[in-house]
């Protein structure tokens, strides 16, 4: 007689007009599943997960060196809000019928978690919703993640029992685990990790400093056991989720690192969401590399003092540059160093774009275009109510918005010449 609680884990399908596995992992969910693992039975669905069995025949969607890769999708009708926008829609991740035939095959549970993550991503919760609500009628639906907290009363709207805020799931039990629930996936190659919360800045285009109160981070001591778990189901390639991984890195990041390299752990990091590079030092830079950094993605946004000066100074180009030459000096590769550029800014003049990805072409090093999604309860979510309904999260699209501002050619072209560039660094 088992008289624990039954809870599915959905990591949603994506309707966008792009999509692509940069290392996405339902983290927060996970989280939030292991503080309550002693008390549940956890099965999972990952809509996004390209190791399932479904992929088999289908080649071209296997994961890079990295564990990065593209996902199955189909185009689909744009949504009346997107309809002007000139480029394809899609829904992205394992057909629908996979996860019905799931729900039916299936005994219902007695909760179903669903992780949420960009605001204009809601179809793809919606549709999680609906066919829950189909098959399973009895079941608690459980809605959480960063759209939950951005937009609560869309996220209201969408018929989930209960919206998990900032609250947070006390760990319960005796011995109650901490760690991510991993191991709910077999096989796993790609992870994710995070080890602090919060940010020390306060840029006016970002929601971190709205939805965290500070900055902390987990003892060392847990970060490093959650990496051991990792390491033991197999994982090769682990990105951080981290909003300020470098910050506070003589408590934080160095004595992470330095256990990575005292005890040669052979694993690739990533950090899909930006490094603040002013922190890059010399010996962060050395650690980072030893541990095996394989890729160093940095937030720059743009080379034009004004710019950084009105939305949160978070970085200024003198110091890009010295974060370049150190994490070169350090022994990593030009090739694995990217910098974010910001495009469609409301505040954003066209030739600062350009002068930017010169300024960072001229250091060797990829430009990847970031383009801007508004969000609101943001400064410049604020400014954007006046080119689109900001309550129409599918209105915060990061495709839509820099087009509706600047227009197709405009966007097209500055694509184009970053395109160009990067084929020829110098
Ligand atoms: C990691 C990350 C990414 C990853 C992808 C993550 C993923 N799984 O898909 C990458 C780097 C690829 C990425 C890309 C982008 N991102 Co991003 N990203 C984040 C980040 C840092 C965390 C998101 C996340 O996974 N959170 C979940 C966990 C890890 O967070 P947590 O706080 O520990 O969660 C706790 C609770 O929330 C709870 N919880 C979380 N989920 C759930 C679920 C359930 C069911 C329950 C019960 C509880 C629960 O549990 C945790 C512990 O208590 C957020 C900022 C932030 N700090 O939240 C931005 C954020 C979501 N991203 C943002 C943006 C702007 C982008 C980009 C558009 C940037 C760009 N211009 O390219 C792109 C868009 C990519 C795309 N294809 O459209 C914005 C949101 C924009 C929007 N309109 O929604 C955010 C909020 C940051 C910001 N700038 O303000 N991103
Ligand atoms: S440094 Fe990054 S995470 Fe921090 S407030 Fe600025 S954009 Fe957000």
């Amino acid at each position: 007689m088992n008289d624990k609680a039954s809870i599915l884990l959905v990591n949603p399908p994506i309707y966008d007009f792009t999509a692509f596995d940069f290392w996405l992992k339902p983290l927060g969910m996970l989280s939030d599943a292991g503080k309550i693992a002693n008390c549940a039975d956890f099965q999972i669905f990952d809509f996004l997960d390209r190791s399932h069995s479904f992929y088999a025949d289908k080649p071209q969607f296997k994961s890079d060196d990295w564990g990065r890769g593209q996902f199955f999708s189909t185009v689909i009708p744009k949504p009346n809000a997107l309809k002007k926008i000139p480029r394809y829609y899609r829904r992205f991740g394992l057909p629908a019928e996979i996860f019905t035939e799931f729900l039916k095959t299936n005994k219902p549970c007695d909760f179903v978690f669903v992780q949420t993550v960009m605001t204009y991503w809601y179809l793809g919760y919606q549709e999680v919703i609906r066919a829950v609500k189909t098959y399973w009628p009895k079941t608690k639906i459980v809605l959480g993640g960063p759209y939950t907290m951005i937009c609560p009363e869309h996220a209201e709207s969408l018929g989930a029992d209960f919206i998990y805020g900032d609250e947070q799931i006390p760990a319960t039990g005796a011995g109650a685990k901490q760690l991510p629930l991993w191991s709910l996936y077999k096989g796993l190659q790609t992870a994710a990790m995070k080890i602090t919360q919060g940010c020390p800045f306060k840029c006016t285009y970002c929601t971190v400093p709205l939805l965290c109160d500070g900055f902390t981070a987990k003892p060392v001591e847990q970060a490093i056991e959650e990496l051991k778990f990792l390491i033991l189901l197999g994982v090769k390639n682990i990105a951080f989720y981290d909003d300020a991984l470098l910050y506070k890195s003589d408590e934080v990041i160095k004595p992470f690192l330095r256990y990575v390299i005292e005890n040669k752990i052979n694993v690739s990091f990533h950090t899909p969401n930006a490094l603040n590079a002013r922190f890059i030092d010399d010996e962060i830079a050395g650690l980072m590399v030893k541990a095996g950094f394989k890729s160093f993605y940095l937030g720059f946004e743009s080379r034009a003092d004004e710019f950084q000066k009105q939305t949160g100074s978070k970085i200024f180009d003198n110091e890009f540059a010295n974060a370049v030459k150190t994490l070169a000096t350090a022994g990593a590769a030009k090739d694995s160093i990217t910098a974010y550029l910001m495009l469609g800014h409301p505040q954003f003049e066209i030739q600062d774009v350009q002068e930017s990805m010169d300024f960072v072409n001229s250091l060797g090093v990829k430009i990847m275009l970031a383009d801007f999604s508004p969000i609101p309860g943001t400064p410049d979510g604020k400014l954007c109510e006046k080119y689109v309904n900001m309550n129409e999260p599918l209105m915060h699209s990061k495709t839509a918005f820099p087009i509706i501002l600047f227009g197709d050619d405009k966007i097209n072209r500055i694509k184009d010449m970053c395109r160009k560039l990067n084929r020829f660094e110098n």
